[in-house]
Parts: structure tokens; C-alpha cells; sequence
């Protein structure tokens, strides 16, 4: 039998039995005891509130295998082409409530709870968040998934075990520090291994060519990747698809036990050791360039456990007499989460002339229109490069196919565009300009390799046709296209906000939105409808309370709950310019110190919230996490001021903080330096929740702030296309800093906020001109023009009938960026695969 095959046809098979979930409240709760009592993981007869979560996901694990197993049995049948969607990150958060929600199980649940003596709330908070990522491409990753179970693509995910997550943040008087994030630190209830599932993985060894000429990858170090799958349920549908991810294991013979019996113990365990540390850690960094070997070795993991797990699959697929690899493209599209797996490429190429026996020019036809890549960031740090020296030693075979695919690629560009032969040094995929190192472009693999290659928003996809891959588009304009991100509505509304769904259904008679999120526009007729706007504010204000319940419990600080609630909750990034938010909250302060009371009376109160975490050794933006915290410090403790402003910093911001605060906020700040968020993700789900946006025309804010119209869109700042012009005179000395700019960087070197040096982060804000020094991210620049905005945000917000129009509008409009319609749409253009339903 091959090591890899399906579950759903094996040989000696075992009868499904009846579904064990009754569907009444009484079924449930014995369901749920029956768990406690058989699968247990507790001293008998124990049933905290700890335990009751683990048999309730188990008990609710139990229809999800029923459909799982039906789901992939239907795929198997009618054997439909399939979506692999590989990614180094995702960041599923909880999976309870959604299942439930999924399942529309979550009233039959919660009465069964209650009969057990829990409520189901408190329940889901004992579940751990998987932060297997670091922010908005991993949350995208997530997003897509429920989209393609919910629109019964057929689908797989693939994806690596990570034994520690993301880092926690904890926020002390230092600022930000970090800790491991044990996610599996007593178990995963959701993850199932398959123990049949196991794929040999080499590193290092060297090349070797057999009497027939055929090059063989030899010797090295072997290892193996274990299955682990995760179930993700659609929507109202029995389609249950799988998140693959893979561990990392040696293989069972290299447990030396003839020297652990001589007493050499470390040289035993040393193999063990040396294989689970490779999926020990998440990568963490966000657009940064870092780790090097451990990752490329992830990398390769990831690549090469999925591509021979797919692989498998196709041949157990096929019958045996009409088996071709031709027809591979039309069953199997492999779509890469940015370049982290760009290893397929040449790994698929190695399996199929290797492993198989094709020939070069059959494997390149069937590989190129098999895999697609999409770019998520134009930051040339994020870009990735490897040393070709170190993937030579630890995947020589693929070297030599990279090799290959880029001189073919020398002897096309010349033969049909010689003019672009004086650019071949920049579009190659080997860069040997500095001969110490050379590396190896992996965007440009991407794009030669891939049939297609989009951007994440219009703006961003853009900017990769005109700038970034200007060359290769002109090469290729066909395989250049765009698609704006999306994110699901079922967890980020539906499930986020209950309250707020259930007054969406009331008055579009239908709940028909969560699955066909455009009906969102039937709202804007009763924009102005008194009892709407009532019934609205009333969720909102519902949702604040509950933000600021939480805020309390892990701030300790409390806000009031009349006050404006603002947010800005993302990685901490210079890009991201949380700098500039805070220093107009520092403008603010000064503002109101100088008002008499009288005056103050006139203030709108607000409440500025901060969450986000800063990559471990990135300095400037640690700097920044402090300094919010110390002028929260200083503002909330100021008797003039702390009922007129609040600045908090919500630690450790994650999935399940993002559905607390989201749902509260009514102002959101996305407020980049324009060109530089591919997209932004966060910015949907606020305006999906009725967040209006203070932003700049960057990403996914051009399109949102069409769809909800400009009027409900406070915008300001720089555009794209003015911004090299404007650095340009800035290091020609001609750029003059608004006064208001000067005056509140002085305040901060004054030590306004206490001892810490900022020093160093106000001086990224000056001089004229260096990465990092210079104003690069025009924070200057476009201070007046966000000050200005921010004075309209205060006047929309004193009136709360115009007020609330605006948020109702916002969520009306947003129905284009659910993450249905972007999986419809890569469907379509791309992956050209279709709906397969369970009966
Ligand atoms: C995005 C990343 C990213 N773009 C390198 N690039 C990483 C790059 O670990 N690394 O090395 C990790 C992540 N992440 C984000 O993708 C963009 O900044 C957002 O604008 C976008 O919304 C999101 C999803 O497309």
C-alpha cells in the first residue's frame, strides 16, 4: 500500500455507524457526558469547567468527523479538481463557537450546558488561540478556508505544526515582553493524527547520477512528516474540509537504543531532538528578514510532505490504464501563500523527473500551469532571498533546478523580448551580483514558474504591474491579475457580534447575508429609520460594554463606555504609523490642558485603544508599544483630562481579543503610509461591523472607501503616487514640519512621559533623508492633513443620529469584502475548479 493513501478508500474498511449526536438538548448533554466519562483527560469524575470544554469540543468533534469523512468520500467519488492552498501561517483562532455556529448547533449546545451547569461562554474562554502565524496573511489563510468549505470547493490546506505560536505579549513597565505561547500545552481536542500519513523528508546529502543518467538526491540527513488534521466546517453545509499540518519527526529506527543502553543518552535523543525542533517555533517575523537555516528547513518541510501527500492522492485517483500526468493541472492547483513556499516549484519538478521519470519539458508544462502565486507586500526587506551557498548544502538537487529553470528563462527572454536583456541581471532568479553571496530571488521563481501571480487589493496589484514585477508583466501581462482580499462574515460578524446580526436579519427579513454578504445593501434604505438607528446603537453599545469589561479585567483601567471608542489593532510596524496616532493623541492631551473647563465641556470624550505586537528585535517598534503605554500612563491619570481621553494598550492582541474589540470600535485607524499595505484585512472586518475608517488611500481603504461612499470615510494624507516626489524633497531640505508636529516631538523629548529615551524615535522623524532617519514614512508629512480628519471625526461624532447613519452605511457597503466573493473569484480566474456539495 502507498505510505500516503487516502482515508477514504481503504482496504479492509470499518461500516460507519449512526451519528452520535442527537440533535436535542438531552442528546447533547449525554453526549457530552459520555465524553467526560470514556475520553477522558481528568482524574475520574471530575468535571471542571476545563473538562467540560474538552468533552464538549469532542462531543461536537464527533459530527464533524461524520462530515468530514463524508466530505472527502464525495470528493473522492467525483473526483473534482482540487484547491491545495499552501501556507507557513495560520491564524485560526477558536474553534468552538464557530463550529457550533457552523453547525447550527450553538442553542443545543448552550441548553445542554446549562443542564450540565455551565454556560457556554464561559466554556469557549477555556479554549487556547492557535497563533500558527503573525498577522493579516496568516488570518487570510484562515479566512480562506471557511470560504472554501462554506462555497464546497473542493480543498485542502496544508500547513505546519508549530509547537509554539506566535509569542505572548505581556505589556509591563518595560514595555513589551514575550513568552512562548503553548497552544498545545495540554492538548488540541480539534487536531487528529493520522498515523498512516508520513512522508520521507531529506536535508543536505548530494547529487547522483544512476547508469541511466537519471539524477538522484542521496544521503543527508532523513527524517519524516507527520499528519495532523484539523477539521473546518462550512457554513450551513455538511462540506467539511481538512487543514493539513505537518510535524516534523525522525524516523523510528534512528532512536539509537544500542547507545542509550551504552549509557550515551544525549547521543540517543540527539535525533529526536534534532527533528521536533524544527517545528518548534513559528517564524516571527512580519515583513522581516531573519532565521535562516531553521526556516529554509520549514520551508522545505511544509513543500515537499504536502506536494508528495498531493501527489499520492492524484494517483490513487486515477485508474490504472488511463493514468497520465498530463492530467495533473486538471485535478490539482497548488495556490502559494506568498513566496514561504516557493520550494514547491522545484520540488514538484524533482518528484516528477526524479521520483516518476518525466522528462524536463513534460514536468515544466505540467508544474507551471499546476502552481500560482500571490504577493502580499511590496517591503523589499520581506522580499525573500536565500544564500545559494546555504540551500546548495541543504537542497542541492533543487539547486540544480532552479539553476535550470533560470537559464531557460536567459535563452526565452532572449530569444522573444531581446530588449529586455539588459534587465535579465534584476528579473533573474539567480542574483550572482556580488560574487561573496549570491542568492536566490524567490519572487522571481514565483512569477516565472507560476501561471498566475496576483496582488491582495486593486491598488497593490497595481503597483506589482507598474513597479515591482513592471518587466515580467510586460513579459507575461496575461498571468498578472488582482485579488482583493476578503474576510469571513461568519466569524467576524455573525459569530463577533451576535446582537448586531440578529437586528441585520430583522430588518432584511433574511438571514441569507452571512452566506451572499451584497444583501448587506438592502440596509441602506433605512439608513435614517429612527428605530433602526436606535436598536443599532444599542448593539454597539452592548459591544462596547463588553470591550470594556475586558479591558478592566486585563488592564485594570476603566473607560467609559459613552466615550468614542477608537482602535488601532495591528502588528506594530513604522509602516503602520501607530506613531502617528499617538503623537495626535499627545496633541490632543495638550490640547485639553489648555482649555478652561467651560471649554472642555464642548470635548468629545475618547477612548484610544492600541493592540498589536512588535517583532522581538525590531527596537523602533518596541519603542513605540512603550511609548503609548507611558503616555496612557500620563493621560489617564491626569484629573483634567482622564474623563475626556483614556489611551490603553490591549496586550497580547490576537483572534480572540480581535473579536471583542472589533465589534466595539466605532472609529478604526488604518492609516499607512500610502503604497505600502498590500491590502489590510482588519480594515474589512471594521467596517463590516460599522467601524467607520480614519485612513489613507493605501490598500483595501481605496476600494472600502468606494463601496461604503467618501462621505462616510474620513480620509487624509498622501497618495501612492506623490510619495517618492515627496521624499524626494525632503532630502532636498525643502520639507517645512507643521508647527503643531514640532511642538509635540519637543513635548516627548521634554520627558513628558518619563526617563525612557526616545530619543531615537523622535529623531526617525527628523533629518532629511536614510531608511529609518528622514521621516521615511512621511509621518510629518501627512500630520496636518490627520489632525484635520480627526477634528471631522470629532464633529461627525457630536452628532449621533448622523453619527450612526455613517456606521450603518459602513456596514451596508462592505459587502464586497467578504472573503466568499474573493474565493469565488480565485475559483474562477485561477484555480478553475467548482462547487462539489455533499448530498
Ligand atoms: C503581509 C506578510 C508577511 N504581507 C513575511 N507580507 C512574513 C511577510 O514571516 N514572514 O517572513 C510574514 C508575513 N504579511 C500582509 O498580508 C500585508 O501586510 C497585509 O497588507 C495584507 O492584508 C495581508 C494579507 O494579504
Amino acid at each position: 500500500a502507498n505510505p500516503g493513501s487516502s482515508p477514504a478508500i481503504p482496504s479492509r474498511a470499518i461500516p460507519p455507524i449512526a451519528h452520535p449526536t442527537p440533535e436535542d438538548a438531552f442528546g447533547v448533554a449525554a453526549n457530552i457526558q459520555y465524553h467526560a466519562q470514556y475520553s477522558p483527560h481528568f482524574s475520574p469524575f471530575k468535571f471542571e469547567v476545563e473538562q467540560a470544554f474538552f468533552s464538549t469540543a469532542e462531543s461536537v468533534r464527533d459530527t464533524l468527523i461524520q462530515r468530514w469523512n463524508a466530505t472527502y468520500e464525495h470528493f473522492q467519488k467525483s473526483d473534482p479538481k482540487h484547491i491545495h492552498y499552501i501556507s507557513m501561517e495560520y491564524l485560526q483562532g477558536r474553534a468552538l463557537t464557530n463550529a457550533l455556529g457552523n453547525l447550527g448547533l450553538t442553542d443545543a449546545y448552550a441548553a445542554a450546558l446549562y443542564k450540565l451547569g455551565y454556560d457556554l461562554e464561559n466554556v469557549v474562554e477555556q479554549e487556547k488561540d492557535p497563533a500558527l502565524g503573525n498577522g493579516g496573511l496568516g488570518r487570510l489563510a484562515s479566512c480562506f478556508l471557511d470560504s472554501l468549505a462554506t462555497l464546497n470547493l473542493p480543498a485542502w490546506g496544508y500547513g505546519l505544526r508549530y509547537k509554539y505560536g506566535l509569542f505572548k505579549q505581556l505589556i509591563t513597565k518595560k514595555g513589551q515582553e514575550e513568552y512562548a505561547e503553548d497552544w498545545l500545552e495540554k492538548f488540541s481536542p480539534w487536531e487528529i493524527v493520522r498515523h498512516d500519513i508520513v512522508y520521507p523528508i531529506r536535508f543536505f546529502g548530494k547529487v547522483k547520477v544512476d547508469p541511466n543518467g537519471r539524477r538522484k538526491w542521496v544521503g543527508g540527513e532523513q527524517l519524516q512528516a507527520l499528519a495532523y488534521d484539523i477539521p473546518i466546517p462550512g457554513f450551513k453545509t455538511k462540506n467539511t474540509i481538512s487543514l493539513r499540518i505537518w510535524e516534523a519527526k525522525s524516523p523510528p529506527r534512528d532512536f539509537n537504543l544500542a547507545a542509550f543502553n551504552a549509557g550515551k543518552h544525549q547521543e540517543a535523543v540527539d535525533l529526536h531532538f534534532k527533528a521536533e525542533q524544527i517545528c518548534a517555533v513559528l517564524y516571527p517575523g512580519d515583513e522581516t528578514e531573519d532565521g535562516k537555516l531553521l526556516r529554509l528547513k520549514q520551508q522545505y518541510l511544509l513543500c515537499s510532505a504536502s506536494l508528495q501527500d498531493i501527489l499520492t492522492r492524484f494517483k490513487d485517483r486515477r485508474s490504472q490504464d488511463s493514468f497520465s500526468w498530463a492530467e495533473l493541472p486538471n485535478k490539482v492547483a497548488v495556490q502559494m501563500n506568498d513566496t514561504h513556499p516557493t520550494l514547491a516549484i522545484p520540488e514538484l519538478m524533482r518528484l516528477l523527473i526524479d521520483e516518476e521519470g518525466l522528462g524536463w519539458e513534460e514536468a515544466w508544462a505540467i508544474t507551471s500551469s499546476t502552481v500560482a502565486y500571490t504577493n502580499h507586500t511590496v517591503l523589499p526587506e520581506a522580499l525573500e532571498k536565500w544564500s545559494q551557498v546555504v540551500m546548495s548544502k541543504l537542497l542541492p538537487r533543487h539547486v540544480e533546478i532552479i539553476t535550470e529553470i533560470d537559464k531557460q528563462f536567459h535563452a526565452l527572454v532572449r530569444e522573444i523580448r531581446p530588449d529586455l536583456e539588459e534587465k535579465l541581471n534584476g528579473l533573474a532568479i539567480l542574483d550572482n551580483s556580488k560574487p561573496d553571496k549570491p542568492l536566490v530571488r524567490m519572487a522571481n521563481l514565483c512569477v516565472i514558474s507560476s501561471h498566475s501571480v496576483n496582488g491582495v487589493a486593486e491598488l497593490h496589484s497595481d503597483i506589482l504591474k507598474k513597479e515591482l514585477f513592471a518587466d515580467f508583466y510586460s513579459l507575461w501581462p496575461k498571468k498578472f491579475q488582482n485579488k482583493t482580499n476578503g474576510v469571513t462574515p461568519r466569524r467576524w460578524l455573525r459569530f463577533a457580534s451576535p446582537e448586531l446580526s440578529a437586528i441585520i436579519t430583522k430588518w432584511l427579513r433574511t438571514d441569507e447575508w452571512v452566506t451572499n454578504l451584497d444583501l448587506l445593501t438592502g440596509l441602506r434604505q433605512f439608513a435614517d429609520d429612527n428605530q433602526l438607528q436606535s436598536e443599532w446603537t444599542a448593539a454597539k453599545i452592548a459591544n462596547k460594554l463588553r470591550l470594556a469589561k475586558y479591558l478592566e479585567q486585563v488592564t485594570g483601567i476603566k473607560v467609559d463606555p459613552q466615550s468614542l471608542f477608537d482602535v488601532q489593532v495591528k502588528r506594530i510596524h513604522e509602516y503602520k504609523r501607530q506613531l502617528l496616532n499617538i503623537l495626535s493623541v499627545i496633541y490632543r492631551f495638550k490640547k485639553i490642558k489648555e482649555l478652561n473647563p467651560e471649554e472642555r465641556g464642548n470635548f468629545v470624550p475618547r477612548t484610544v485603544m492600541f493592540g498589536g505586537k512588535a517583532f522581538a528585535t525590531y527596537a523602533q517598534a518596541k519603542r513605540i508599544v512603550k511609548l503609548v503605554t507611558d503616555v496612557g500612563e500620563v493621560v489617564n491619570n491626569d484629573h483634567d483630562v482622564s474623563h475626556l481621553l483614556k489611551v490603553v494598550f490591549i496586550p497580547n492582541y490576537n483572534v480572540s481579543v480581535a473579536e471583542v474589540a472589533i465589534p466595539a470600535s466605532e472609529l478604526s485607524q488604518h492609516i499607512s503610509t500610502a503604497g505600502l499595505e498590500a491590502s489590510g484585512t482588519s480594515n474589512m472586518k471594521f467596517a463590516l461591523n460599522g467601524s467607520l475608517i480614519i485612513g489613507t488611500l493605501d490598500g483595501a481603504n481605496v476600494e472600502i472607501r468606494e463601496e461604503v461612499g467618501e462621505e462616510n470615510f474620513f480620509l487624509f494624507g498622501a497618495r501612492a503616487d506623490e510619495v517618492p516626489m515627496l521624499r524626494k524633497e525632503r532630502e532636498e531640505g525643502k520639507f517645512v514640519p507643521d508647527p503643531r508636529f514640532e511642538e509635540v516631538k519637543a513635548f516627548i523629548r521634554s520627558g513628558a512621559f518619563g526617563d525612557y529615551d526616545y530619543g531615537p524615535l523622535v529623531d526617525s522623524l527628523e533629518g532629511n533623508s536614510g531608511f529609518g532617519r528622514g521621516d521615511y514614512f512621511l509621518v510629518g508629512y501627512d500630520f496636518p492633513s490627520y489632525l484635520e480628519a480627526q477634528s471631522k471625526v470629532d464633529e461627525a461624532y457630536k452628532d449621533k443620529a448622523r453619527w450612526t447613519k455613517m456606521s450603518i452605511l459602513s456596514t451596508a457597503g462592505s459587502g464586497k469584502f467578504s472573503s466568499d466573493r474573493t474565493i469565488s473569484q480565485y475559483a474562477e480566474d485561477i484555480w478553475k475548479i467548482q462547487a462539489c456539495q455533499v448530498p
